[in-house]
């Protein structure tokens, strides 16, 4: 496009989309990919939608609280998707503010987004978009038809295109992770909802009644009145391209309020809300350089038994060989392609055991950049600060929008030099607040110095954080996370730092209990849930090297050759295995990624009833941890393979799926039995139609871990 033209389109491109940012000469897309405007297809373009892309707002250095729009009630926004200077990221680009808002909506009411793609694919068959394909790589750009599933050589096997975001093409749409609301079109659908690429010149189908242009769409979601109110967040979720979308920025929170927030501002307790984000660690890109490469030594309680627990682990496994658990009336044998020994020797780069291997993500809290040191934490200077008033006390809003990054918060104080752990005071968990089996509200203190709370990539954690003395200092940090040694390293981090200075506040009672006068009960949400489970599932999280076959999974007894497989490239799944509803058959457990196929893996019949709660065994047969993530409902958690697991009870739309433990040394060990988590859940008339199931590692869901589920009236 001439730069006059774009130039002459700006001002309107502002009062047509609402881009806060504008645009400029120097954002057309002209310079992505080396493709110069004259290359770009004549044919694209519907009226009015050829246009530059919009500019993001700066990238922010320091610590930065985020903006928000509207204070709950009915919620509308308008975004435009666009890049930044250099197309490093991408961003949500809304009238008059500088960062991905927090949106917060009344429970009860609706929220309503349009969202304006300006990005341009490119190339002659708009195929590709460059910036988003190679993102954290190597500057390799795939056109689309690399894609594409392909059976192995036994038939069953169906290797897609591994490590690479393999759809990348510029298309967008928006998942509202966790929110209690339809799954259908024009809501949070996001199977074949697309907003596609401005200048895209391929063919478009039939669209959507709320899609006034094809890359133009605005979602409306209808929140029920007991819809639990707290910590939410929405982001891109376009199968292939959403780790790299979300990475470059196309995610920001949610926040359902009830009257219990009117009542904390009256009282003047604000709410913070902390978007943690990942990208490519810059020390350590995806490549060939990563190789050898291990994470810097970090403060770590766990690491002086981690050698005496092995050796415990080990000497368990001799005496008692591992056998899937029991406990579901569906108990089974793991289907044979499914061998958890397959893992045995694939241990991440450099991982030498539990605590994974490189450092592939470094963290940005509030868009700007969580330093970091090679020994130890940076000094106080680096941190990102903010500052409260002596006595002031806020509900911090944790939302864990990182790609693949788990975390465990805690909030450390340094008092003259000696540090000490605080309880976590939690005021909710995935949106849902703590309450005891009548649904009263409580908080629930979390000694998270013994008992770490790990945060999966996707949840969220709501706590109380009372300022720190003058003169004193609160870190909000993640300790160190152990992935197993399949996963890649979470160190420990320092996200921010508390001090206290200017006039004080009143600090409020000391158990905090006025925080929760005049909020609701969640009685009402809780009573919607069914007790007991009808339909019991099993299914079971898996990866495989590229080439291998049915045949080279029973080798428990002998590793393979390296020639046999390719070791540098994993395929993931998450398949079921087994259901007491005479559903599974070899078609539908057959280890096959996720594709855009009609049919879905699970239906769920409602029969002519309201509601039916389903049970779910999900094991982990690799050696590295998973995330597994429910769209539209929330359930609770029954049961899991690490019994002190502080998760026993809640609800949450996100669940860590511990790992299968390495018994024995990387090279030659086995896996013990698989990890696993029990999932009672309850699907409801609001929830007819199709969505998805997946690990919520993105890396994993684009490609492959992820399931379509359907509910169905009869
Ligand atoms: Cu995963």
């Amino acid at each position: 496009m001439p730069k006059t033209l774009g130039a002459a389109l700006a001002a309107a491109i502002l009062l047509a989309t609402g881009a806060a940012g504008g645009t400029d000469a120097e954002n057309i897309w002209g310079r992505i990919c080396a493709v110069s405007d004259s290359q770009l297809s004549p044919q694209a373009a519907w009226p009015g939608t050829n246009l530059p892309v919009a500019k993001c707002y700066p990238q922010p250095t320091g610590y930065e609280s985020l903006p928000s729009v509207n204070g709950g009630g009915n919620t509308t926004v308008n975004f435009t998707i666009g890049y930044d200077a250099d197309q490093k990221r991408l961003c949500y680009v809304a009238r008059g503010l500088q960062a991905p808002p927090v949106l917060r909506v009344g429970v009860g009411d609706t929220l309503s987004i349009q969202i304006a793609n300006t990005l341009h694919d490119s190339g002659k068959l708009h195929d590709k978009n460059c910036p988003i394909d190679s993102y954290g790589g190597e500057g390799f750009c795939f056109p689309k038809p690399v894609f594409g599933e392909q059976p192995g050589p036994d038939g069953t096997f169906y290797p897609i295109m591994a490590n690479e975001a393999h759809t990348a093409d510029g298309t967008s749409n928006l998942h509202v992770h966790g929110l209690f609301v339809s799954p259908l079109p024009c809501s949070d659908e996001v199977l074949s909802s697309t907003i596609f690429p401005a200048n895209w010149g391929a063919s478009v189908p039939p669209l959507p009644p709320c899609q006034a242009a094809p890359n133009n769409l605005t979602y409306t979601y209808q929140l029920p009145a007991d819809h639990p109110a707290g910590a939410y967040w929405y982001h891109t979720h376009r199968h292939g391209q959403a780790e790299h979308e979300t990475q470059m920025g196309l995610a920001g929170a949610i926040v359902v309020e009830d009257q219990g927030d009117a009542w904390r501002r009256e009282i003047g307790v604000t709410d913070e809300v902390l978007l943690v984000t990942d990208i490519p660690n810059p020390a350590c890109l995806i490549g060939p350089d990563c190789d050898g490469r291990v994470a810097p030594p970090r403060p770590n309680r766990r690491q002086a038994n981690a050698a005496a627990a092995r050796a415990a682990a080990a000497q368990a496994f001799l005496a008692a060989p591992p056998h899937p658990p029991a406990g579901l009336a569906n108990d089974h044998t793991l289907d044979p392609r499914i061998d958890q020994v397959d893992q045995a020797g694939e241990c991440a780069y450099g991982a030498s055991g539990p605590d994974g291997g490189v450092e592939l993500w470094v963290l940005l809290l509030n868009g700007a950049p969580v330093p970091e040191a090679q020994n130890g934490f940076p000094p106080d200077s680096e941190l990102l600060t903010k500052t409260m008033r002596p006595g002031q006390r806020q509900i911090f809003r944790l939302v864990n929008a990182a790609a693949n990054s788990f975390l465990a918060p805690e909030l450390v104080l340094n008092h003259n030099g000696t540090l000490t752990t605080l309880p976590l005071e939690v005021f909710a968990r995935d949106g849902v607040g703590m309450a005891n089996a009548e649904g009263t509200r409580q908080f629930d203190d979390l000694d998270v110095a013994r008992h770490p709370l790990i945060i999966p990539p996707s949840g969220r954690v709501e706590f109380v954080v009372h300022a720190p003395e003058p003169g004193d200092e609160i870190y909000v940090q993640s300790a160190q996370v152990a992935p197993g040694c399949g996963g890649n390293a979470y160190p420990a981090r320092r996200l921010l730092l508390l001090t206290a200075s200017g006039n004080p506040v009143d600090a409020g009672p000391p158990n905090d209990s006025d925080l929760l006068e005049n909020t609701p009960s969640l009685a009402p949400y809780l009573s919607t849930l069914g007790d007991r489970g009808h339909v019991q599932r099993t299914f079971v999280l898996a990866e495989y090297s590229r080439g291998f076959t049915y045949p080279l999974t029973q080798w428990r007894n002998k590793i393979p050759n390296q020639g046999q497989y390719d070791p540098s490239q994993t395929d993931f799944y998450i398949t079921e295995v087994a259901a007491n509803d005479n559903q599974v058959d070899p078609a539908r457990t057959a280890l096959k990624p996720f594709t855009h196929t009609p049919a879905p893996q699970v239906v769920v019949h409602l029969h002519g009833r309201p509601s039916v709660t389903e049970e779910w065994l999900v094991q982990n047969s690799t050696l590295e941890i998973h995330a597994f993530h429910m769209h539209q409902v929330h359930f609770r958690v029954i049961g899991d393979s690490q019994h002190d697991s502080p998760d026993l009870g809640n609800l949450l739309d996100v669940v860590n799926v511990p790992a299968a433990p390495l018994i024995g040394d990387v090279q030659t060990g086995y896996p013990g039995a698989p990890g696993f988590v029990k999932l009672r859940m309850t699907f409801t008339t609001a929830d007819i139609g199709e969505f998805v199931f997946h690990c919520h590692i993105l890396e994993h869901e684009d490609n492959g871990m992820m399931g379509k589920i359907e509910v169905v009236p009869d």
